[in-house]
């Protein structure tokens, strides 16, 4: 697709473009070997598993790569808007299984690769999970992208190829070591590279002033060029033709010689600067809500930011018209502030190179963008040195000046010798070290700005944003996450899944979850309950193995699975959760044999990569592991309670995870977690929830009933209040005594003696996420569990009622609300091949 030259040439080529792949098990064996002879270079007779993958994958890759250019062919005929998803993190996870999934070719891949000798199971097993992002945020976008595929939106993905994903996480002696991740070492079979999309990306350097026609024109003279070149990566959506693109940048150097160097005889040197423009895209940035203001992680931003821009502009420019006609057929979503230097870079293209005043120039880039917020954590919010911002981009430091200056007199405007507006709505934080606020940026820049649940929009309107929220109240919105169905639920549980295709004699639901809402008699049908307590047993097995294999430690599927699997925070309280392991553990030994019954057995899961640097989110690494070494040798008490430490917790792992939790827990201190999603996740695969009047398990609690779900602790509206009391008390006060004997069995050492640090954290007026306060609730919600747990049919029947209930946290509905309410787009359906259609 492309200039008016190459479609001349398609309409002559028809006939060959209709060619499309068929789907018949001789054929698909036929691809699958031209790939084994062909791609890999081996003799079709002598391959092993993990070049069967290869091969499978490529076979695969082919049919999206035919499906994904007829979609942009389409979509550039059909001069559609589009929607850009900037993101510095997609976990989109293996891509195998998801794509013969979304094919509907799972029945006839099976029967083919079987002929081969292999099972596609094992296939699966065999790709390497890119991990290039952190957590919820860059797994969300992996969800959108599902959806906008599957939903027939016209979208891109647009983010970073990092060659290094989030470390691995690997526990010695107890403690996380991080490993780097080289996930493309023996290649990626998924992605295309595109020599043909290289765009130069600009660093340094200064701004000069010139007159052109009697006014003062800035230039850029930047001092240093890099090349950002393209990685596509299909996404196919699930039972439609439409394939959409992820498209990630690779940082390269660029193809011109530094003559200067090269005259001097300094040849090596000009090489070694060359090299150092591949470090740029290295490594992500392992902090998931930290912000650490390192020059490199600018410098990625920026170049996310002028790669994709240049890329939509000139896919803009492809159809000539008007400048002001930008925002009707672009729409651009910063995911997080991480992207929104887009916001200055558009306006400086649009001023600097295509001669725009400022205020027409702002007409169209703040109709653009929207903008996603993530957290409310102080400590997460981007702040950037004005000095170093300044060196690395100039003219952006200037034209980010200028925009306050405008934006603060309309500021004044409406809020006449109001100070602290001024100050608060500032761009610049003024102190000792000037620094841009780059959420005010993104908020000004934006036309509209979204939480991701009920409670964290609210929060962002009343507190965090508050006085944005008063200069432009119909700006803010809330858009709940959700995720995607086909991998969290249709792939992941595949039992589970064809029981409700069964039950409900069709497999729409994948599509629509809310059609599980018509399951509800089969709560009441204690036959069916069975079999839905069949297939979690099953994945409880499913787990054991993985957990033999990894932990080496043997787990008994009649107990009850508690998990509790995220990034390893201080807010999301993981500590809490082993303090109360602690506090049972004790119990459970003053309480003798005859008594122990009313204590349900129990494996507690935990799993979740601390950021490198976070030195209390690592010990209470440390403190899990000692106390999970303790517990599991304790022959007396032993049958009753074990707890398991996940290593290296990923989207792979959490495929087989989420469908074995009996219970799992969302236990953040009420107003910290912006959302949640892995909360959603389990739901729908029938595991009931223990969580705090956080996220969006508030908005969990209302779709399955406060019957179904166990939640306690602090809400809100207290949390202020109970943190300043907790200030001014006694520890002695505020810790109640049996958490007190906790931190007393703790300090006496039998769970060895490097914790002292992790319990100062609490003990110190310092409770600042209130673990002393929640813990005697959360206490008494595990008694609550306890005795649910003995009656099956009863939980069985809440467990059900979860998983299809749980319809409005697909992320089809999330991506319908976008749609609507942010992006103005509408769905495109590429037609289908109609050729031979009859192979597919
Ligand atoms: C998460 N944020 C929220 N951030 O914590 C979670 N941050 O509540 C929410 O459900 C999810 O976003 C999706 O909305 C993150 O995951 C990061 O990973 C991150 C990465 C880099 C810098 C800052």
């Amino acid at each position: 697709f492309g200039s008016t030259q190459s479609l001349a040439n398609h309409e002559k080529l028809w006939h060959l473009m209709q060619n499309y792949l068929p789907s018949d098990k001789k054929s698909i064996q036929e691809q699958i070997v031209n790939h084994v002879e062909f791609s890999l270079a081996r003799t079709r007779f002598d391959f092993h598993q993990v070049h069967c993958y290869q091969a499978v994958s490529h076979s695969i890759r082919d049919r999206l790569i035919e499906s994904f250019n007829d979609t942009q062919l389409y979509f550039h005929e059909q001069d559609c808007k589009r929607v850009y998803y900037l993101s510095i993190e997609f976990l989109i996870g293996r891509c195998l299984q998801n794509a013969v999934g979304n094919l509907g070719l799972q029945d006839s891949y099976t029967e083919a690769v079987k002929e081969l000798g292999y099972k596609l199971e094992d296939l699966y097993n065999e790709e390497v999970d890119p991990a290039l992002g952190n957590g919820g945020l860059g797994r969300l976008a992996a969800c959108f992208l599902d959806s906008l595929a599957t939903l027939n939106y016209p979208a891109f993905g647009y983010g970073i190829r990092y060659s290094y994903g989030i470390f691995k996480q690997l526990i010695q002696n107890g403690q996380q070591v991080e490993a780097p991740d080289y996930w493309l070492e023996k290649g990626n079979p998924w992605e295309i590279e595109r020599l043909d999309v290289q765009y130069p990306v600009k660093f340094y350097g200064k701004v000069v002033k010139r007159h052109e026609n009697g006014q003062e024109k800035s230039l850029w003279e930047a001092g240093e060029t890099i090349v950002a070149r393209a990685y596509d990566t299909p996404i196919p959506g699930y039972m439609t033709f439409n394939t959409i693109a992820l498209r990630l940048w690779r940082s390269v150097p660029a193809n011109e010689f530094d003559f200067t160097s090269f005259n001097e005889g300094d040849y090596f040197k000009s090489l070694e600067a060359r090299e150092k423009a591949e470090y740029i895209t290295s490594v992500l940035y392992p902090n998931d809500s930290s912000y650490a203001g390192k020059e490199l992680r600018l410098k990625q931003e920026y170049l996310l930011v002028s790669a994709t821009l240049q890329d939509i502009l000139r896919r803009f420019k492809k159809v000539r018209r008007d400048w002001s006609t930008l925002p009707e057929k672009v729409a651009i979503q910063l995911n997080d502030t991480h992207p929104s230097l887009a916001i200055v870079e558009l306006l400086r293209i649009l001023i600097d190179q295509e001669g725009m005043t400022h205020a027409n120039a702002w007409e169209i880039v703040s109709k653009t963008f929207g903008y996603t917020n993530h957290t409310v954590l102080p400590e997460a919010l981007e702040k950037w040195g004005v000095d170093l911002l300044g060196s690395l981009l100039p003219r952006h430091l200037e034209i980010i000046y200028y925009v306050n200056l405008i934006f603060l007199n309309k500021v004044s405007a409406k809020f006449p010798g109001d100070a602290h507006k001024l100050s608060m709505l500032s761009l610049i934080e003024e102190g000792p070290i000037k620094k841009i606020r780059m959420a005010n940026l993104s908020i000004i820049g934006s036309h509209m700005v979204n939480g991701v649940a009920r409670i964290h929009s609210d929060l962002l309107k009343s507190d965090l944003f508050k006085d944005h929220y008063e200069m432009r109240p119909k700006k803010f919105i809330n858009i709940t996450n959700g995720v995607a169905p086909r991998r969290w639920l249709r792939s992941c549980n595949q039992e589970l899944a064809k029981l409700y295709d069964e039950w409900l004699g069709t497999d729409e639901w994948v599509l629509n979850m809310d059609l599980l809402k018509n399951l509800e008699d089969k709560c009441e049908d204690q036959l069916a309950l069975i079999q839905f307590m069949k297939v979690k047993r099953n994945n409880k097995l499913r787990l054991i193995k993985w957990v033999r294999q990894y932990c080496n430690v043997e787990v008994n599927a009649d107990t009850l699975f508690d998990i509790q699997v995220k990034r390893i925070h201080e807010y999301k309280r993981q500590f809490m959760n082993i303090l109360y392991v602690i506090y049972r553990y004790l119990l459970l030994k003053d309480t003798p044999t005859e008594g122990r019954r009313k204590f349900a057995p129990r494996t507690v899961f935990f799993g979740g990569k601390a950021a490198p640097g976070y030195l209390n989110a690592k010990r209470i690494i440390k403190l899990i592991n000692s106390v999970a070494e303790v517990i599991n040798h304790d022959l007396d008490t032993n049958h009753y309670l074990k707890v398991v430490f996940l290593p290296n917790y990923n989207v792979s792992s959490a495929e087989i995870i989420i469908p074995a939790s009996d219970i799992s827990q969302h236990i953040s201190t009420a107003g910290t977690e912006a959302s949640g999603t892995s909360n959603m996740k389990f739901v729908m695969n029938g595991g009931i929830i223990l969580g705090t009047w956080d996220g969006a398990n508030i908005e969990i609690a209302e779709e399955v009933g406060l019957d179904n779900i166990f939640i306690f602790g602090a809400r809100v509206e207290e949390v202020g209040k109970l943190i300043d009391n907790m200030k001014n008390q006694d520890p002695f006060q505020y810790i109640q005594k049996p958490l007190w004997n906790v931190i007393q069995s703790i300090r006496s050492g039998i769970f060895g003696h490097d914790h002292h640090g992790l319990l100062d954290s609490i003990t110190n007026r310092n409770d600042f996420y209130l673990v002393a306060h929640d813990f005697y609730h959360y206490a008494q919600a595990q008694i609550k569990i306890d005795q649910l747990y003995q009656d099956k049919i009863s939980w069985a029947k809440k467990a059900f009622c979860n998983s299809i209930r749980s319809g409005k946290f697909s992320s089809d509905r999330t991506i319908h609300e976008y749609a609507q309410k942010i992006w103005n787009i509408k769905p495109i359906v590429v037609p289908q091949p109609t050729a031979n259609k009859q192979d597919r």
